[in-house]
């Protein structure tokens, strides 16, 4: 950040930080507590209006943005924003940020690695087994009164010893093949890049990858790369024995051609965690019962968002400190 000239904050907070913290959208409670008592931070207002009329009295003085994975610094809040200086994100995705428009104007942005692999990593376990073995279908069976009525679960799929590809061997994608080692699964995947130290099977694109695989795990970034990478011709690649679990982003799979491969069987099955217009889940997947859905809570334990917000308010302090951030995005 660059020297400060502008006017004392009114509040407690240190000098030339106050009223130039901007925090975009809801974020973590212990970082929005910080935000505020530690920074002053101002908070953009959701209301198109009061959000407008935010912008014409403030926008010129905002130097940092606070924002999440889920509701970043888009295309217009950035021009909306010429004197932002840097952007801390709390989350391993910066989708919802234009960071083609920040790298241009040398903005600097900070996400939140490492600190969410394992989480991440576990729910998307948590969602292999589910969909093999249906385990949420069983508990609705039981719960239903089916059981005690007499009725039989119908056999699942065996979890152990399947191959399994991964889409996005970076840093979670590892973490998921390492889990599923001890299933005794052969892993592949799918990446930008080639990891030959990797041990695993490399397919050189997806649809390459779905082919030779039961269960496809889309672990790749989010963002205008990697938007469709799973369509249709994936989808029955991989085969009406073949199932589908994402953790990533929703815009990675064709939601529509997703929903299409399940209504009429070109797929097994889907254990999900992100969609393409969160929180919205399509009406058709909530009526399958070869499908999971869940709230977009691969992150979503007490230790690791802790571990986040440490994250997130560790890259705000120093960058208002000296201008550099601890995680840069790259
Ligand atoms: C967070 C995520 O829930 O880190 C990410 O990219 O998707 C999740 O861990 C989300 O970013 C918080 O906004």
């Amino acid at each position: 950040m660059t020297t400060d000239t502008s006017p004392a904050p009114a509040t407690g907070a240190p000098s030339g930080t106050a009223q130039h913290v901007l925090r975009v959208g809801p974020v973590n409670p212990t970082v929005a507590a910080a935000l505020d008592a530690e920074f002053g931070a101002l908070v953009l207002p959701e209301d198109p209006g009061e959000r407008e009329t935010f912008l014409e009295d403030h926008g010129e003085e905002i130097r940092v943005a606070v924002c999440s994975g889920r509701i970043g610094v888009d295309t217009e809040l950035m021009r909306r924003l010429p004197a932002l200086e840097g952007i801390v994100s709390f989350g391993v995705g910066y989708d919802s940020t234009d960071v083609g428009q920040a790298a241009e104007r040398g903005i600097p942005v900070s996400n939140t690695p490492e600190v969410l692999n394992d989480c991440v990593a576990d729910t998307a376990v948590a969602l292999y087994l589910d969909t093999l073995r249906r385990v949420s279908a069983s508990d609705r069976f039981v719960r239903s009164g089916r059981w005690a009525a007499g009725e039989g679960f119908p056999l699942t799929t065996r979890a152990t010893g399947r191959t399994v590809g991964i889409l996005g061997l970076g840093r979670i994608g590892a973490a998921i093949a390492h889990r599923l080692e001890a299933f005794g699964c052969a892993i592949h995947y799918h990446n930008r890049r080639e990891r030959p130290g990797s041990g695993y099977t490399y397919q050189p694109s997806v649809r390459e990858l779905a082919e030779a695989v039961d269960v496809l795990i889309v672990a790749a970034s989010g963002g205008p790369e990697s938007a469709g990478l799973v369509g249709a011709a994936e989808l029955r690649a991989l085969g009406p024995q073949g199932h589908l679990v994402n953790i990533a982003r929703g815009t990675v799979v064709d939601e529509s051609a997703l929903v299409a491969a399940l209504a009429d069987g070109t797929i097994a099955g889907a254990g999900l965690d992100v969609y393409a217009d969160e929180p919205h889940v399509p009406e058709a997947l909530l009526e399958m019962d070869q499908v999971v859905v869940l709230p977009h809570v691969g992150s979503g334990t007490h230790e690791t968002r802790a571990d986040m917000a440490r994250l997130a308010l560790a890259n705000l302090r120093q960058f208002l400190t000296d201008g550099t951030l601890v995680t840069p995005i790259s």
